[in-house]
């Protein structure tokens, strides 16, 4: 198979174990049958990590350097993917089995570092793996979180938040660069200096933080390219403390500055709860911006001063992109006019225009309560200087607004920077860039109509689409091996550079033989997941039953509620009339709730009612069954997506801007049982209706009744008490109490909000749509059929397909 040029790693198994087993002994200076698994896993784990190292060649080309500034990056397990990139899975197996360990258990001493929350974490970790399959120098800029977010545990039926210590056995992945560490302050003065004609600020005082950068290999598949992924931590920048409170014996005292700086770089914010206005937040947040772009103009003068001389920064944008995942690094924009104006002196308007060339902008979300917000006095205060650059702008915007024309004000009142005591980080974002993306054709329309409708009426030419992607090759290629190793024999391996060629599998949808071992293949993979969620919880999942599967983040808009009154309703339905008898269902679900997001905490507690209800109850525990699968996360979710049959992505119509579960899902052949929203019309257009099961109001039918104002949910309740109603009903008398008390907040959420999130609206056109759906199983031949061709069909969402649009219209690099 070496036939390119990629590196050679290993020669052959025993090549492997040699060098492998002296790995062993210089970490931890014992023999490798000295070792516990863990121990095996992490000298594996170096010895990874350094070959992926020894592959980077640095300064290799010119190209342009694309910078991808996301908060979040959640990257998930490495070991085995990089094995998988670097072509050497099949190797190492065979060695480890050697030697006495499967591969499986070592890859399952990893950590999974929870460095993000959820889809939009996870989305800047699978265009890193793009990136570098790509060959386009790509750079990820993030922070180093010492804790990720909560690890999950359910007790009594309730989420309850554990540390996530992901860094507790070290992290051999990463190297810490002291001698790349750079300055970012907080606070002080601003001070005008002049000296004749010319006159310039500093900022004085406040707090000098140092961000040292840990840096992680990302190897890209067929090993041609690594890439770094850089992640800053925040360190006092002197080792000056309270010396009088240190020898008086007050060392909380002396040591309060050190831990106050720490704390910036200790833990992860869930993005999706009224989590903002925290300053601390807004620190974390100006840390890796200010510590990123200062790291790149550094390098950019190192490799450019001698060619550009005096224009050098004017052509900033021709060899460097600055990526914005979402607001969180929207001061990238002013940011790099402050250090271009006041370190590298150039003038206030070439510093905007080399600004917006360099800058480009990525919306995730229309969700009203998740575009940042802070208040004018804090910012200032923590960024006295960074704020006049804003400020400035926000004058400048302003001044170009054309006054005269009928609906200015309205238009100054939605797209100013500065608006009711408020920085408005969406604007600050879209005035500082050459490009604003949604993340599917649905989401781009509606920034386009109303979330960003005023901008996109001044600049058509800024906004486009690009709809996300995911990474084929962990998402299929690492998750499902058996059904992986199916499509290999079938169409061989050039899948895994090239997605589109899945559509090869398009001649054996129907093939007898194929489908026997697709089956096969399934059959091992909803094993795997019922063993682990057994182990984890104690439930157990019957094989042959349909796996139905909601994992994502808890929310409203994405009704998990849904899927549980969906639930009831067959429960109802089974016990009142014996000759209904619904497909035999699992239903499973998984994802963390927000710490301060009360209803979502409720509805994770309801799943888990209805679960010891039902699978309590031999009168239905044959028909159906209910799991939920604690702590979420990468490594979880690659046992879920492979064992799925049922697919739901159920938000309702204009909610979810794209949603990433939806791809991983139907690329591993599931079945979509969905609404008209996000990526899903997507995949609708490309499986075709008879592949996807669609039901609920379209967009435009929620945007119409929201408008008319005369929907009145509680209607609903009243008109059927017998089915609808009574689960109602079911949150309050008692059938679900026995884990830890009725529902009332449920119920009076929906009453009090008048079903906003449609609950009761789309709940009759839902359960007949899955009805349907299930029934559709027992035709064994046709579902598979459907499911291998929405594995034929899945090429497109592949991260690579999102990264060339990327590279090609807003990047403007070849790849
Ligand atoms: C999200 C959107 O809600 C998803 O629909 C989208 O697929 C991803 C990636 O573009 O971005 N925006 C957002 O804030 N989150 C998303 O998942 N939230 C989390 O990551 C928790």
């Amino acid at each position: 198979m070496n036939t390119d040029n990629k590196p050679q790693v290993f020669k052959d198994a025993t090549d492997f174990k040699t060098q492998f087993c002296e790995e062993c002994e210089s970490i931890f200076s014992k023999t490798y049958d000295e070792l516990n698994d863990f121990e095996r896993y992490y000298a594996l784990a170096s010895l990874i990590a350094g070959k992926a190292r020894n592959a980077k060649v640095d300064g290799e080309n010119d190209e342009k350097q694309v910078y991808y500034f996301s908060l979040e990056f959640l990257i998930g397990p490495l070991l085995d993917n990089y094995l998988l990139n670097f072509g050497v899975r099949d190797i190492v197996k065979a060695g480890c089995e050697q030697l006495g360990t499967p591969l499986e258990e070592l890859v399952a001493c990893e950590a999974d570092p929870g460095l993000g929350n959820g889809g939009l974490g996870r989305l800047a970790a699978c265009f890193m793996d793009s990136m570098a399959a790509l060959g386009i120098n790509g750079n990820g800029n993030g922070m180093r979180y010492r804790y990720g977010l909560f690890r999950q545990e359910i007790e009594g039926g309730r989420q309850v938040e554990m540390v996530d210590n992901w860094l507790e056995h070290g992290f051999p992945w990463e190297t810490r660069k002291n001698e790349s560490a750079v300055v970012v302050q907080f606070g002080g003065q601003v001070v005008r200096h002049q000296d004749g004609e010319r006159f310039w600020f500093t900022q004085e005082g406040g707090e000098k933080v140092k961000a040292v950068p840990y840096d992680v290999p990302i190897l890209g598949y067929g090993a041609k390219k690594v890439n770094t992924l850089r992640l800053w931590s925040a360190e006092p920048a002197t080792e000056d403390f309270d010396l009088d409170a240190f020898n008086s014996g007050d060392y909380a005292k002396a040591m309060k500055f050190r831990s106050d700086v720490e704390a910036i770089s200790q833990i992860l914010y869930p993005n999706d709860a009224g989590e903002h206005g925290r300053v601390l937040r807004l620190k974390q947040e100006y840390l890796f911006v200010s510590a990123g772009l200062q790291t790149i103009l550094r390098t950019y003068e190192k490799k450019f001063g001698k060619r550009y001389g005096e224009k050098l920064w004017e052509h900033l944008g021709d060899h460097v992109s600055v990526h914005t995942n979402d607001t969180h690094p929207a001061m990238c924009g002013p940011e790099l006019m402050r250090i271009l104006v006041d370190e590298k002196r150039v003038d206030f308007d070439t510093a905007f225009n080399v600004a917006r060339k360099t800058i480009s902008y990525t919306n995730h979300t229309v969700m009203p309560e998740a575009l940042e917000k802070w208040p004018i006095e804090v910012f200032r205060h923590l960024l006295p200087r960074l704020y006049m650059f804003i400020e400035e702008i926000d004058r400048r915007y302003r001044d170009t607004l054309p006054h005269d024309v009928e609906g200015w004000a309205n238009v100054l009142s939605k797209t100013a920077i500065l608006w009711d005591g408020q920085v408005r980080m969406a604007n600050l974002s879209v005035i500082f860039a050459h490009s604003v993306n949604g993340v599917s054709e649905l989401h781009t329309g509606i920034l386009k109509a109303s979330t960003l409708h005023e901008f996109y009426e001044l600049r058509p030419d800024l906004f486009n689409n690009k709809t996300n992607g995911i990474s084929h090759r962990r998402f299929l290629g690492n998750a499902n091996p058996k059904y992986a190793k199916l499509i290999c024999d079938a169409i061989g391996e050039g899948w895994l550079a090239d997605a589109n060629q899945l559509s090869q599998l398009e001649k054996y949808e129907d093939d007898p033989s194929f489908q026997e071992e697709f089956e096969k293949a399934r059959r091992w993979s909803k094993e795997r997941l019922a063993k682990y969620i057994f182990e984890a919880t104690g439930t157990q999942l019957d094989t042959s039953m349909v796996f139905d599967v909601q994992v994502k983040r808890f929310h409203a808009y994405k009704r998990q509620l849904l899927n549980v009154f969906k639930i009831l309703d067959l429960y109802n339905r089974i016990l009142s009339d014996s000759s209904f008898s619904p497909r035999p269902t699992a239903f499973i679900f998984s994802g963390k709730a927000a710490q301060s997001y009360t209803f979502a905490k409720e509805v994770i507690r309801l799943i888990n009612s209805v679960a010891e209800v039902v699978n309590g109850d031999p009168r239905v525990n044959d028909k159906i069954r209910v799991a939920f699968v604690p702590n979420f996360a990468v490594s979880s979710a690659q046992l879920i997506y492979p064992a799925t049959d049922i697919s739901e992505q159920i938000s309702w119509a204009g909610s979810e801007a794209s949603g990433t579960s939806n791809m991983k899902l139907m690329m591993n052949g599931a079945i979509t049982l969905g609404t008209y929203d996000g990526a899903n019309v997507e995949i609708c257009d490309l499986v075709g209706q008879d592949n996807i099961k669609i039901f609920g109001l379209r967009t435009e039918e929620v945007d119409a009744l929201r408008a008319a104002g005369n929907y009145w949910a509680w209607d609903l309740y009243n008109n059927d008490r017998i089915r609808l109603g009574r689960i109602i009903d079911e949150l309050t008398d008692g059938t679900l109490a026995h884990l830890s008390g009725n529902f009332e907040s449920i119920r009076d959420e929906l009453s009090i909000s008048n079903d906003h999130d449609l609950v009761l609206k789309d709940f009759y056109s839902y359960v007949d749509a899955w009805d349907e759906l299930a029934q559709a199983y027992g035709d064994r031949r046709a579902w598979n059929k459907a499911a291998i061709h929405n594995t034929a069909r899945s090429g497109y969402f592949s991260s690579d397909r999102t990264i060339r649009e990327y590279a090609r219209d807003i990047w403007h690099i070849d790849a």
